[in-house]
């Protein structure tokens, strides 16, 4: 069997963070491991409490999932602490992974900031230089180019300043954007549009952590990097169109909905 890894906070409402990545893993018959960075005390209205896991108790549970049994591909997701990239940054080196997604997460749906701001430059410097592919949303690509993007041309030059850091992938999604859900993938020479209809919901909870992980489940799978990005994309979107209505706020993707359409 395929072996994903996620390291990532947990969201007690289960709608994103490591709660979505091992459900996205599953639904794609991928067997999923986690290191947990911070566990949220959070709903779909909101994040009512952040608790931050020691650095070095992150890179601890690296080490024991990666001595022992390994994986195929790996995601990274909520990272709240400069330390704490710095030790997920250093184990990816040390354990020779390759087949790497990095959500650079930054704020929740809920706009509760998830990374402090201080730990910013860490993303940029020590992270984002690993990733084989960079899921950036329109307002990350923004903090990670260091440039606004109100134009559509925006969006291919923040891409582009984006790759110079190091990730062979940047894809840039366009679901914050207005229109046609189009997500915008730089591979270093080419810009490819991934386009999906906008899909009239607010149950949109956890879109970016399925996604990226729907991606580094393909990896993990052996797709090629081009193909996990697109079947990432169609899985997301078939999680978006069968959301869940939970909560008084923004209520989860289903995950189920990707294994039934497998
Ligand atoms: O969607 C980004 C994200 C990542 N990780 C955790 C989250 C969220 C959004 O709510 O809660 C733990």
């Amino acid at each position: 069997m395929h072996v994903a890894l996620t390291i990532a906070g947990s969201d007690s409402s289960g709608g994103a963070g490591i709660q979505a990545d091992l459900k996205t893993f599953m639904a794609l018959r991928v067997y999923g491991m986690s290191v947990i960075t911070a566990v949220t005390a959070q709903n779909t209205v909101g994040v009512q409490a952040i608790h931050e896991l020691p650095a070095d108790f992150v890179a601890e549970q690296l080490d024991s999932v990666m001595d022992d049994i390994g994986c195929d591909a790996c995601k990274t997701g909520m990272l709240a602490t400069e330390e704490t990239i710095a030790a997920v940054a250093a184990g990816i080196k040390r354990h020779g992974i390759e087949r790497l997604v990095v959500d650079p997460v930054m704020v929740a749906q809920s706009g509760a900031p998830l990374i402090r701001p201080d730990a910013q430059a860490a993303l940029v410097e020590q992270l984002v230089p690993l990733a084989l592919v960079v899921t950036p949303n329109v307002a990350e690509a923004e903090a990670l180019a260091q440039m606004p993007i109100d134009a559509a041309q925006d969006v291919t030059k923040a891409a582009r300043i984006i790759a110079d850091l190091g990730p062979e992938y940047v894809v840039v999604k366009g679901g914050h954007r207005a229109g046609a859900a189009i997500d915008v993938v730089f591979d270093g020479e080419d810009f490819i549009e991934l386009e999906a209809a906008r899909i009239e919901t607010r149950n949109t909870h956890g879109t970016g952590c399925t996604f990226s992980a729907a991606i580094a489940a393909e990896l993990a799978r052996g797709e090629g990097v081009l193909d996990a990005i697109g079947l990432g994309k169609q899985h997301v979107t078939a999680a978006i169109r069968a959301s869940l209505d939970l909560g008084a706020g923004s209520g989860p993707t289903n995950h189920l909905a990707i294994a039934e359409l497998l």
